[in-house]
């Protein structure tokens, strides 16, 4: 009787510590991806880079034709069932926050489907989130370029055989660039448009 339940003390404190060390090792796997992430923060100045891409109202424009404002770059497509129209409604959401204050903010919309987005297809689409949108597009080389600067992935579904009806898997970060171009800050999805002015805000209050 005594041994039987010494057994099962043992057994229990057994169980306790095999727990335990789970917990450790769940925890310091998150603390190391949490440091991976900030690790990507530190080395932001490689992020973004010139680009030369066309307007949704026919315009071919250069990074540099936003010198001295502040960008909020979104990649995606116009074809997208969710994600990017639920991020250029934060975007949108966001300027209408800052108003006039907005004045020198840019946000421009960059397609991942160059085969479908195209310049009219664009504007018809960015129109609907709202009218300070640039949407960006070009041929396959350009967009593939810019999105390797920004470190975007995207790449078509498969399994979707029609032309006109497959989607992108693609990231889903917004950027955040300053008036002279450079990286200032990425915005998960999720962010509220709240958090983006507040980015701004910050930024700005550091002094350019
Ligand atoms: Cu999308």
């Amino acid at each position: 009787m005594k041994r039987e339940r010494l057994v099962r003390m043992a057994f229990a404190a057994l169980i306790g510590l095999i727990m335990a060390a789970v917990i450790a090792w769940m925890t310091i796997r998150h603390d190391q991806r949490q440091a991976a992430g900030v690790a990507t923060n530190v080395a932001p100045a490689s992020i973004g880079g010139p680009f030369t891409l066309t307007t949704h109202d026919g315009r071919v424009v250069a990074d540099t034709d936003f010198q001295g404002k502040y960008r909020l770059v979104f990649f995606g497509y116009t074809f997208c069932p969710d994600i990017c129209p639920t991020e250029l409604q934060t975007i949108a959401q966001a300027m209408d926050l800052m108003g006039e204050g907005g004045a020198d903010v840019q946000p421009l919309f960059i397609t991942i489907d160059p085969a479908r987005d195209t310049a009219p297809v664009l504007a018809e689409y960015v129109a609907l989130f709202h009218p300070k949108v640039i949407g960006l597009t070009g041929t396959a080389e350009q967009i593939a370029a810019v999105a390797k600067e920004y470190r975007v992935y995207y790449a078509r579904s498969q399994g979707e055989p029609d032309p006109t009806q497959y989607l992108m898997d693609h990231s889903t970060f917004s950027y955040l660039m300053a008036p002279d171009g450079s990286f200032v800050t990425v915005f998960a999805r999720g962010t509220t448009p709240e958090q983006m002015v507040e980015a701004i805000a910050t930024h700005r209050s550091r002094g350019r």
